[in-house]
């Protein structure tokens, strides 16, 4: 029996859409996840809220519904009012929260900034298919010492969703990750591209295996992988528009250096991620600042594409 005077379990209110995203939901309208740990661990504030802002305008522009996913006081919110946006980049302390700490935030009632993977599992709850992201996590560097492998990948191994990002940071071991992505039976997909994305540059040095130039082949991907019941998700890899795109020397070596750093200072686990995004903005003089907030707009508005082509197929 649940006690009466603490009920402890809020049942039927830890998700909650915004009503602009339940309609559109109803009437089978293009919806496009954003994530929120970009907002409280991916930048700073004020430059985090615009980013998140202009983000959402982006998929606006093309004629789709943005829908920033976060757990706010326990519950997950899908579509946040600017209220909530401002809360999630003026707090230094909102949690990052991954898959794993999804039931302790929700028992205490507290708040969390989602990443990729928990992201995926609000969007997937609400029934969103298309989400947009700077990059994913993935295999870090030295990862055979430290085991630390983001769980990003493994839930782009179960859960149906497409991602949009513009690959993943040389702070991570691409070549393991997308060995690891392979395993899981992640298709990875550029999108008008040969090269997976290094983030800040249009080409990693690894290539992709799928290259599409139009996206209703990815659309049309997305229905054939879950029709056919394979489940798990997509990664679409979308690279930084070529004006935006950084010197590769300048931002390898500040990669290096950074994560030289984090490893001198005893950073681990979670926060790696954040040191090094940090780090990176501050020596390179906010010039990868303003490169990830011009590939992050770029993949919004390539989402709200997708998300249109997928919509047409499903109707
Ligand atoms: N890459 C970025 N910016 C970010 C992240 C990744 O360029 O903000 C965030 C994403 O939310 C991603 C998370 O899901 O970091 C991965 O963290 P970890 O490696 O701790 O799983
Ligand atoms: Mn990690």
């Amino acid at each position: 029996m649940i006690h009466s005077e603490k009920n402890i379990l809020n049942t039927n209110n830890w998700i909650q859409l915004s009503s602009e995203v339940e309609n559109a939901l109803k009437n089978a309208e293009p919806i496009v996840a954003l994530e929120s740990t970009i907002i409280s661990h991916g930048m700073s504030y004020p430059e985090n809220i615009e980013s998140a802002l202009t983000s959402e305008e982006k998929i606006r522009q093309q004629g789709a519904i943005p829908a920033t996913i976060a757990v706010i006081k326990g519950q997950i919110k899908v579509g946040l009012s600017a209220e909530e946006l401002n809360y999630l980049g003026e707090n230094n302390d909102i949690r990052k929260a991954s898959r794993r700490d999804l039931p302790m935030i929700l028992a205490s009632n507290s708040s969390g900034a989602t990443t990729v993977a928990t992201t995926m599992i609000g969007a997937s709850m609400a029934g969103i298919k298309v989400f947009a992201t700077g990059g994913i996590g993935g295999v870090h560097r030295g990862a055979s010492e430290t085991f630390d492998i983001s769980a990003d990948l493994l839930e782009l191994a179960k859960t149906e969703v497409a991602v949009v990002c513009a690959g993943a940071k040389s702070i991570l071991d691409i070549g393991l990750t997308l060995e690891v992505l392979e395993t899981h039976g992640v298709p990875v997909i550029g999108y008008q591209t040969d090269a997976f994305p290094g983030f800040y540059v249009r080409d990693s040095g690894f290539g992709v295996d799928d290259r599409a130039d139009d996206l209703a082949i990815i659309a049309s991907a997305m229905h054939y992988k879950w029709q056919l019941g394979l489940g798990g998700g997509l990664v679409v890899a979308n690279p930084i528009p070529k004006e935006d795109e950084m010197d590769p020397t300048l931002i390898d070596n500040a990669i290096t250096n950074a994560v030289v750093e984090a490893e001198k200072n005893g950073i681990k686990g979670k926060e790696v991620t954040p040191y090094i995004l940090a780090k990176l903005h501050q020596v390179t003089e906010g010039k990868s600042l303003y490169a990830n907030k011009q590939l992050v707009y770029h993949n919004a508005h390539v989402a709200a594409k997708l998300a249109i082509e997928y919509a047409r197929i499903n109707n």
